[in-house]
């Protein structure tokens, strides 16, 4: 074994991935390590799927059931869903052969909020958890376990797993350790106590995971990268999107609602658009920021390095070829301003609250009056999941939802009468926010959210439709409180399936 494995006992149970596999079975229920592009098991799923694919061969028909952190690398979904090898996933994921494996009605997927996923496994809402199957980047000669680049749902994972799988992963650099904080204070209802954390730096646990060694059949070792996650540079459309943001920031400091410096903890979700509105936090006045959020993508290290931020809590690392190298040539720097914590933390509702986090989410469309579908597409096709964006957007100290006013080459307006699934409701989302402009809907009745999402968000070209949608709505004798036309409320969907477009 090499120097990773400092436990004699963990060194004992050393094997190969081909030899490991036996111990995952038809059916079992399987959690992976993994959110993200960081820390997903990079031999054991191979072998898995070698497995499945051999029992298929033979005409059996093999499948498990994969509970992750959320979504994992794309190798990974990948190889399970071309085998047709997995009959049901949780929590989040984002890549399109289980997309289409989904929507085609061929796996089943359960979308909850990442925050939920490690409480709904401790209580049995998916049964028993047949085998864990982690990455960590090494064992201590007390016989815990050293965290890889992402937490994810990990201590759940090693918590309540019937055997526990190890894959340690010497190409991490050893320095990672103590970037890490596992709080082991979590209950159950009633024994629930409040989580100790009210800064974004704060150190509530310990560095490292427990393990029953008992439980622990197989340690696998790998020398293996982690995947990296592409980011493509802004495009002008994220940039505006990112100007208006920034606008915003300003326009609460100066109404004494963030502080002028630091503002509050911030929270971004993944894509172009988070990453752009990050980017655009070092052209301002801000120095000292945090962020307390699920990832930490590239432009994240850029802000810590000339000290715009200060300290970013997160999930997970997911950075690019690029961003893999800043990090691991300077991780001592780093530790220093990143701690990584259980999911169940990292979107904890009730830290979110405490600490005033400022949630900036992307989504895939509004409607008028500012419930937001981040999911379904035509209401009907998954994209990717909620993942933590309700943990964030419920609980925050003020809510933004962030989107292009149209996609699909302008045949899509993301503003649209009603929208056919809702993720957020209008009472989680504060701000919309578009490249056309920004609208503040605090302190607004449905009407006037209505006006101001269609004059400051929608894309002139489809601004006169919906403003003649809401008109004849408002007209209605039946109008009420959030006026409607049901017959109506999803025509511009039902165009675009019609004819391709939304005109
Ligand atoms: O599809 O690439 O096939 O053209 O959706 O759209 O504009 O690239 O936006 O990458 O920011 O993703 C909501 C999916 C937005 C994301 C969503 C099509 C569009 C394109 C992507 P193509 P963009 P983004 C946790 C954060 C939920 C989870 C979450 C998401 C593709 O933000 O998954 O928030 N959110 N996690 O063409 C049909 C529309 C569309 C549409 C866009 N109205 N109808 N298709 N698309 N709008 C919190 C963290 O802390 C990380």
């Amino acid at each position: 074994p090499s120097g990773r494995i400092r436990n004699t006992a963990f060194a004992s149970k050393v094997m190969s991935a081909d030899d490991a596999v036996k111990y995952i079975q038809p059916d079992d229920t399987v959690a992976i390590s993994g959110f993200a592009s960081a820390g997903t098991p990079k031999v054991m799923i191979p072998a898995l799927a070698e497995k499945i694919r051999g029992a298929r061969a033979t005409g059996s028909n093999f499948t498990i059931n994969l509970l992750t952190g959320a979504s994992v690398s794309t190798e990974t979904e990948r190889l399970l869903t071309e085998v047709d090898g997995i009959a049901l996933r949780m929590p989040y994921q984002s890549e399109s052969t289980a997309r289409k494996r989904i929507n085609d009605g061929r796996m089943d997927y359960v979308d909850i909020h990442l925050s939920h996923v490690a409480q709904q496994v401790w209580v049995g809402y998916y049964g028993q958890v047949d085998v864990a199957v982690v990455e960590v980047s090494g064992i201590t000669e007390s016989g815990e376990l050293i965290p890889a680049a992402s937490i994810g749902n990990n201590k759940t994972w090693l918590d309540v797993a019937k055997k526990v799988i190890l894959e340690v992963n010497s190409w991490i650099p050893e320095a990672v350790e103590g970037m890490h904080d596992i709080y082991y204070g979590t209950a159950l209802p009633p024994d629930r106590k409040p989580i100790p954390l009210t800064r974004v730096q704060d150190r509530i646990g310990q560095p490292t995971f427990r393990i029953d060694p008992a439980k622990v059949v197989a340690v696998v070792e790998t020398n293996c990268r982690d995947s990296a996650s592409p980011v493509t540079p802004p495009d002008a459309i994220s940039e505006a999107i990112a100007g208006h943001v920034l606008e915003f920031f300003d326009y609460e400091v100066r109404n004494g609602r963030l502080p002028a410096d630091t503002l509050l903890p911030l929270q971004a979700g993944i894509g172009n658009v988070a990453n752009a509105v990050l980017g655009g936090l070092d052209r301002g006045p801000y120095k000292g920021l945090t962020c307390y959020s699920e990832v930490i993508q590239d432009s994240m290290l850029r802000l810590i390095k000339d000290g715009t931020v200060a300290h970013a809590s997160s999930t997970a690392l997911a950075l690019s070829e690029s961003g893999i190298e800043e990090l691991t040539a300077n991780v001592d720097f780093y530790r220093n301003h990143i701690t990584l914590r259980p999911q169940e933390i990292s979107n904890h509702p009730e830290v979110v609250r405490r600490l005033g986090v400022i949630a900036m989410n992307g989504m895939l469309e509004a409607d008028i009056y500012g419930n937001v579908n981040s999911t379904h597409v035509m209401g009907t096709k998954i994209m990717n999941g909620i993942g933590g964006s309700g943990d964030f957007a419920r609980n925050g100290y003020v809510s933004l939802f962030m989107s292009p006013s149209t996609a699909k080459g302008g045949a899509i307006s993301s503003i649209v009468p009603m929208t056919p699934h809702v993720d957020h409701t209008e009472h989680d989302c504060q701000v919309i926010v578009t490249e056309q402009g920004l609208a503040d809907l605090r302190g607004m009745s449905p009407r006037r959210r209505a006006r101001e999402i269609i004059e400051k968000c929608a894309h002139p070209e489809f601004r006169p439709m919906l403003n003649d949608y809401f008109t004849r709505a408002d007209a209605m004798p039946s109008a009420g409180q959030t006026p409607h036309i049901l017959g109506e409320a999803f025509s511009f969907h039902q165009r675009f399936m019609d004819t391709g477009s939304m005109r």
